[in-house]
């Protein structure tokens, strides 16, 4: 009954992504927006509140960047960091992930079931949040792939495949906040945003508020104040001004975020306000490694560059 027993290694995991068929798909896709559509209050040590999830600095914490259609990427962290293993144990270890699992990659579909699964196996363990590519309906990503490949996995069936998901989408995370540590978004600081509730409730303020176009889409700059029209064509450019008045008002020390490929996989703005993961390698990006990051929350962090240390290149 239990299917966490014939799953053990990332490896199974992948093996029935590139098998699954539109149905199992299906189910599961409708299996987890069931799941996030329930997911408020009090859950283990998690306090759930609009799409905003809260914690308490303890426990390990795994943060995963863009993967973009990438299963090895994928694989590797999943190997790499052992999660599955530590999860299976029910160890104080939770994966987040930042967003942006689909397009551009030759495995959206099959990336999507991975990180849905690690969801429905290990609920607790894993949160998954919301990229610009999994936006809402009246900011949608360019080049979206997304349906391209669910044709050529599922036949006639993908628009529906494809309608399902777009659903699920509402209901990722906008937001991670590791109390007196870190805030956790995918893109950038939402300029406006004068109150925990303008990030917990984005979603529903959309579009009548810009704070979830912000944290979708916008990125840091140097050497600038405030902010600026990006040529993503959604979102800010913003300063280490609004860096510096977001972390004040959530009073935590450093925005962990991914959206922007990077060399190295990761990188530090705003003098080390700004930590940016990217977690996937290969075309049509230009970053020779990934990078994912894994720490103990409970560690004392001031600045983003004492958490390089904790930092994963592959
Ligand atoms: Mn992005």
């Amino acid at each position: 009954m239990n299917v966490a027993i014939n799953v053990k290694e990332p490896s199974d995991l992948i093996d029935m992504a590139k098998k699954v068929d539109a149905n199992e798909f299906l189910q599961l896709v409708e299996n987890i927006t069931q799941l996030l559509a329930k997911e408020s209050g009090q859950i283990g040590s998690m306090q759930i509140a609009g799409r905003l999830v809260s914690t308490p600095p303890v426990g390990e914490a795994i943060v995963v960047g863009d993967i973009h259609g990438d299963l090895e990427s994928l694989m590797i962290v999943l190997k790499d960091s052992d999660f599955m293993k530590k999860s299976r144990k029910d160890e104080d270890v939770t994966m987040i992930f930042l967003g942006d699992y689909g397009d551009r990659g030759l495995y959206s579909p099959e990336v999507y079931y991975v990180i849905l699964k690690l969801k429905e196996l290990f609920p607790k363990h894993v949160v998954l949040m919301r990229g610009n590519h999994e936006g809402p309906d009246d900011l949608l990503a360019h080049p979206h792939d997304l349906p391209a490949h669910l044709q050529r996995k599922f036949g006639d069936v993908a628009s529906h495949v494809y309608t399902r998901i777009r659903e699920l989408f509402n209901y990722l995370y906008s937001g991670v906040l590791v109390d007196e540590r870190y805030v956790l978004l995918h893109g950038g600081v939402p300029s406006q945003a004068s109150t925990i509730e303008d990030l917990a409730f984005a979603h529903e303020k959309h579009p009548r508020e810009t704070h979830l176009e912000e944290i979708l889409w916008s990125d840091p700059r140097e050497g600038m104040r405030g902010t600026y029209p990006s040529p993503r064509g959604a979102g800010r450019l913003f300063g280490e001004d609004i860096t510096e008045k977001l972390l004040k008002i959530l009073n935590v020390k450093v925005l962990i975020r991914g959206h922007e490929p990077t060399g190295e996989g990761f990188k530090i703005n705003h003098g080390g306000k700004i930590l940016t993961l990217f977690s996937r390698r290969g075309p049509p990006y230009y970053n020779e490694f990934g990078a994912y990051l894994h720490l103990n929350l409970s560690e004392k962090m001031e600045n983003a560059k004492q958490l390089i240390q904790h930092v994963h290149k592959f």
